[in-house]
């Protein structure tokens, strides 16, 4: 409508309305080269040529409302020095107690030297401190300091460049941070520490966070303009190793400096830049910041009173004088009239309609502008965070700004108005700088029995030798917690091995039935997963093994092969004293199980009197196995170099090729036979009790097994959860985490299971996926949680992978001084779902596998059939040999 009755007045208006007006639809342009532009800032390779620099500010979290303590606030201003102090008390932070002091700043001491300036603003602090303060109290500075800066933490930054008609000397380059505090130590105040410089957009952002409603996104549209977001840290190549989420300040000023603003800049537009102090540079700055507004007025006026359609016979000469429209007078334009003549101009009536339309056009480009530049970063939040719709707050410290709902409809924007500045913000970032200072120091002490250095963990690798020599002396075996049990399996496979075969495979995570066909063209198997209840791991023996039986015989029925009685290898995953290749003596159970009536039974006996309770037509067992024996056949078939089994899943352990001589435990000194470690109970003789942390010993009680599998409790994926339950609860406890509220439910046993710890651990996942798995245990994480619980699962399961290669490179260099080798080269089978599932376990243990044992090549080959494969490969070993 408005637009409409000004064609009809005057072409040139209605032209210079129209350059000055940016359609909806080429506003959704602006804001997909400002998303462009954004991810070229936060891109490692593409940072250096990006115009939207995307500066890291180390700030990655909001305050929680828990913050307390006396903050210092300086902040550096357009025209003064403003100093604050605010008396946080911890009770959420609602009503704090704040003073300030505003300090004008001498006109040249802009242009002139750093130093001078630097020790002005100090000299600022002096004298509020004077009036408000104790010189024996500690009082953290936070430094509100609006101009680009390349910050490498939350206390180092360095200025890029001086904006907004600052330019002082020996500053660029400099770590301002330091240039502050050595003023302030020039003053003695002595007991202020400058702990943390923000960008005033951060300062805006954190003065408009509240407790349980914290601002994520913060918008300046003053005289210059700028922005900040919470963005995923992973996404901010430019900031080291940062996880969570981190606090990007845009520098927006800069978008089109690199020509992508072009076609909607107007010549009017192009006359404020020539004239600017920085000419070509901050191109969307000169079109939003209000430092600019009157400019871009003005020089419209002067292109319209030139094409006769405005001031028609009235000199304008007024118009000519660079900065003589002010942004107010733009903003105010509604009193044409009298500013116009305030200026000395003659306006018509007509003139000074057309001179409002012409300042409401840029006024509304500049907002709608900044609502693209808005948009943009909404849509960027939501993408990254894997939104389907996003809800957020944002700070706004803006007379200018309007709205963006149609270019972010899938984001709704809270706005909240920052209504003192960013001196409360600014407080509230030293004072979370603080708080997660506090919180970090509490954190280290709590996690560091869980983090093991690489004597440590060298340490583990000479006792695991002990024990495992040992356990091999027919003497000393007795004294050993590794058990090193014989057995009977004297060769990997050859290829040669032929025919079908039942197996079983019992002591994982779930029972398998599986028939294996062992052909000239390889192996062909069918299985079937079982499921063992509790009720009867935990009942009596002659349960379990009738519910084996039962399995076996429904298997057999659906594979039709009820009239077979096909040879049978029996997986069974416990430690067994072996007393031939089909018999082995039950020691103790692991892993949950405890039927009774089993240990110190042949296990294979109790199968066959199952088979005979319930009519079954009878079984052929050649083999017991292990399952870290069936693991490494299972791989020996796909690679002869494959001499060790390992198992990291419910339980662990790991068995090798040892030579005959070395097994004091069994008759005979030639050749080779596989060593069954039980490395599980290593450590349950206390050898290891220097390395059991409270943790350890808080899981080791709870369970059916106490004091035995040691090893096992520190490594394997029925206790990991069970570790970082213990670890989350203390951080509970020291007010580290979820705000120190009570969980009942973390109190639960096995709620946090050790597939979490997986999950969690996932490079890339959004933050917000983690915070789905707490809640779904009734835990309200914020963000920062979310990070810390990720720290504690990243630190127990590298623990469990560290010492797994402690234990493996014990092995192997066994084996390599076994052999007199300068240079062994091995490969091990692994199976086992914490080893398969988790995303880091593997290559956190072949990498300290490498540390330790460096004189070996080691390849992990993850079998993809299970040891069911390797128990019918042992029973058709056994078969061929048993029909020579
Ligand atoms: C799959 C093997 C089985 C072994 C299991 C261990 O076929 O013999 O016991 O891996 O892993 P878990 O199932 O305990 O994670
Ligand atoms: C058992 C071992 C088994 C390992 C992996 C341990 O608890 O004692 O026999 O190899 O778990 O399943």
């Amino acid at each position: 409508m408005y637009v409409f009755m000004k064609l009809q007045q005057h072409g040139g208006v209605q032209r210079a309305l129209l350059a000055l007006t940016v359609p909806l639809e080429t506003l959704q342009v602006v804001k997909g080269r400002m998303l462009q532009a954004m991810c070229k800032g936060l891109s490692r390779q593409t940072h250096a040529q990006a115009n939207v620099r995307m500066l890291p500010t180390y700030i990655c979290s909001v305050p929680d409302g828990t913050e307390k303590g006396d903050l210092l606030v300086v902040e550096l201003c357009q025209s003064h020095v403003r100093t604050l102090r605010m008396t946080l008390s911890g009770n959420g932070n609602q009503s704090p107690k704040v003073m300030y002091k505003i300090f004008d700043m001498p006109g040249d001491i802009k242009q002139g030297k750093g130093e001078a300036l630097f020790d002005f603003i100090a000299q600022c602090v002096r004298q509020f401190l004077a009036g408000v303060s104790s010189p024996q109290q500690r009082l953290p500075l936070g430094f509100v300091f609006p101009f680009s800066c390349r910050q490498t933490g939350l206390d180092k930054a360095e200025l890029i460049c001086w904006s907004k008609g600052f330019s002082c000397s020996d500053v660029e380059g400099k770590d301002v941070v330091q240039l502050l505090q050595s003023a302030i130590n020039k003053q003695e105040l002595c007991h202020v520490d400058v702990v943390a410089l923000m960008n005033d957009t951060v300062g805006t952002m954190m003065t408009c966070s509240t407790e349980g409603e914290p601002c994520e996104v913060a918008l300046v549209m003053g005289m210059s303009t700028n922005s900040c977001f919470m963005a995923e840290a992973q996404q901010v190549e430019m900031a080291e190793n940062a996880s969570g989420q981190m606090c990007v300040n845009t520098e927006w000023g800069y978008f089109g400096d690199d020509g992508s603003l072009n076609d909607i800049l107007t010549p009017y537009d192009q006359r404020v830049d020539q004239e600017s102090a920085n000419p070509g540079e901050k191109r969307f700055e000169k079109l939003v910041g209000s430092l600019y507004l009157g400019e871009i007025v003005r020089h419209a006026l002067i292109a319209l009173a030139a094409e006769k359609a405005l001031f028609i016979g009235s000199s304008i000469d007024v118009l000519r004088t660079k900065d003589v429209l002010k942004t107010q007078h733009v903003l105010e334009i509604s009193k044409a009239q009298s500013a116009l003549e305030a200026l000395g101009l003659q306006p018509s009536e007509q003139d000074c309609c057309r001179v409002q339309q012409i300042c409401r056009a840029v006024v509304s480009r500049a907002a709608a502008l900044g609502a693209a530049g808005l948009a943009a970063i909404l849509s960027h939040m939501r993408q990254s965070r894997e939104l389907e719709q996003m809800m957020v707050n944002v700070g706004v410290d803006s007379k200018l700004y309007q709205g963006h709902r149609l270019l972010a409809p899938e984001c709704k924007a809270t706005l909240l108005p920052s209504v003192d500045g960013t001196g409360r913000g600014a407080a509230m970032v030293t004072a979370v700088t603080l708080r997660l200072a506090a919180q970090r120091r509490e954190v280290e002490q709590l996690l560091a029995p869980l983090r093991l250095s690489h004597a440590d963990l060298e340490r583990v690798q000479v006792l695991m030798r002990r024990e495992m020599e040992l356990g091999l002396g027919r003497e000393s075996n007795a004294n050993s917690s590794v058990r090193m049990l014989p057995t009977y399996v004297c060769s990997t496979p050859d290829g040669t091995e032929r025919g079908e075969f039942l197996a079983l495979d019992l002591g994982g995570t779930n029972f398998r039935v599986l028939v294996v066909r062992v052909a000239q063209d390889g192996i062909h198997m069918a299985s079937e997963i079982y499921v063992i209840p509790t009720t009867v791991m935990q009942g009596t023996g002659e349960a379990l093994f009738d519910h084996i039986i039962e399995c076996i015989m429904d298997f057999q029925l659906k594979q039709n092969l009820m009239d077979q009685i096909l040879p049978l290898g029996f997986t069974f995953s416990f430690p067994c004293q072996q007393l031939g290749l089909d018999k082995a003596v039950l020691l103790s159970w692991t892993k949950g199980f405890s039927a009774s009536g089993c240990v110190g039974q042949d296990v294979v006996h109790l199968l066959r009197e199952a088979a005979q309770r319930k009519q079954h037509l009878g079984l052929k067992v050649v083999a017991v196995v292990n399952d870290t024996v069936g693991t490494m056949m299972s791989c020996g078939y796909e690679d002869p170099k494959c001499e060790i089994g390992l198992i990291v899943g419910t339980g662990t352990n790991a068995c090798y090729m040892e030579e005959m001589e070395n097994v004091g435990t069994v008759e005979g000194e030639q050749g080779r036979m596989c060593i069954n470690m039980e490395w599980g109970a290593f450590g349950d003789n206390g050898c290891l009790d220097d390395f059991f942390t409270n943790f350890d010993r808080l899981v080791d009680e709870k369970t059916i097994n106490m004091g035995k599998q040691r090893f096992e409790k520190l490594i394997s994926g029925m206790y990991l959860g069970e570790i970082v339950r213990h670890v989350l609860l203390a951080l509970v406890e020291k007010q580290v985490l979820f705000r120190g509220k009570p969980c009942p439910k973390l109190q639960t046993r096995d709620i946090f299971q050790t597939k979490f710890l997986s999950t969690i651990e996932t490079d890339g996942l959004a933050l917000q996926k983690v915070r789905a798995i707490l809640q779904d245990l009734d835990l309200q994480a914020s963000f920062e949680d979310s990070i810390l619980v990720q720290e504690v699962c990243q630190t127990v399961s590298l623990r469990a992978a560290q010492l797994c290669a402690a234990g493996l490179a014990a092995v192997v260099e066994k084996m390599r001084e076994n052999r007199g080798l300068a240079r062994l080269s091995v490969t091990v089978g692994v199976d086992g779902t914490l080893y398969k599932m988790h995303p880091h376990f593997s290559q956190n243990l072949q990498k300290m596998l490498r540390d330790l044992a460096p004189n070996c090549t080691v390849t992990l080959l993850q079998s993809e059939d299970g040891s069911g494969k390797g128990a019918a490969l042992v029973a058709a070993v056994a078969w061929r040999e048993a029909e020579l």
